[in-house]
């Protein structure tokens, strides 16, 4: 099947041309740009509004979903600069909506941006969008073996974020073998626990954010 083959890259092709314009447009303004990714409800919005809390105005989020902006309002209700992108069925967000975002408005004051991405754990892993670099989620509640299972994204995460802790007495969730499956596809990932519910680890987690060279 060479034709398909080489539609699917020139596609890719394009795509990363507009994600190294929106990595230019983020450095040329000293902003920090990461990507959450997960599988849906791993708790993105939820860790969004808890820095939301802690940032404010200098957190800027796009976020994605399939429909509805209840994302989108859930972080600017939490104080921080927030706007939806509803894709209509699309599985990832591309380099080119996100472009079309960050012209779309000022985003005045904004030191960290933080593209939330539509919750699945395959197509966004491969699509860049411009960003520094990917921070993956996985909640406790998902099973500790999907690491193993969804490479993609675990082999590109510079950061892996065990969430929902809270919730580890209630499951069969393996964390060692989690985190051992984890530093096998990227020996160098910084693995850290939260829970969003008690507010366990988001120190140690803005601590490492603030400290990550943009
Ligand atoms: N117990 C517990 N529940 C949590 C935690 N974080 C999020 N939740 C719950 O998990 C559900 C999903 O959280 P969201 O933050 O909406 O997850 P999401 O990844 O943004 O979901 P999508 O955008 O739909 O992919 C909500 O009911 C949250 O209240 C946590 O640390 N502990
Ligand atoms: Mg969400």
């Amino acid at each position: 099947m060479p034709e398909i083959l080489s539609v699917k890259s020139s596609a890719m092709a394009k795509n990363d041309l507009v994600a190294a314009e929106n990595r230019a447009w983020f450095r040329c303004r000293g902003m920090r740009a990461l990507n959450f990714i997960s599988s849906p409800g791993a708790g993105k919005t939820s860790l969004l509004e808890a820095m939301a809390a802690r940032l404010g105005r200098k957190l800027g989020v796009i976020t994605g979903d399939i429909q509805m902006t209840f994302d989108a309002d859930r972080i600017a209700k939490a104080g921080a600069q927030a706007v939806q992108i509803e894709t209509g069925g699309s599985c990832h967000l591309t380099a080119e909506q996100i472009r079309k975002e960050l012209l779309a408005r000022p985003w005045d004051g904004v030191e960290t941006m933080v593209i939330e991405n539509i919750g699945n754990l395959i197509c966004p892993s491969t699509y860049e969008l411009g960003e520094f670099f990917k921070v993956a989620l996985l909640s406790v509640t998902e099973g500790d073996e999907k690491p193993a299972k969804y490479p993609a994204l675990f082999l590109r995460a510079e950061a892996v974020l065990l969430t929902k802790i809270d919730l580890l007495p209630h499951v069969n969730f393996d964390v060692a073998r989690a985190e051992r499956d984890c530093l096998k596809l990227n020996a160098d990932a910084k693995l850290l626990h939260l829970s969003c519910k008690t507010g366990q680890g988001l120190d140690a987690w803005m601590d490492w954010l603030s400290k990550r060279p943009v």
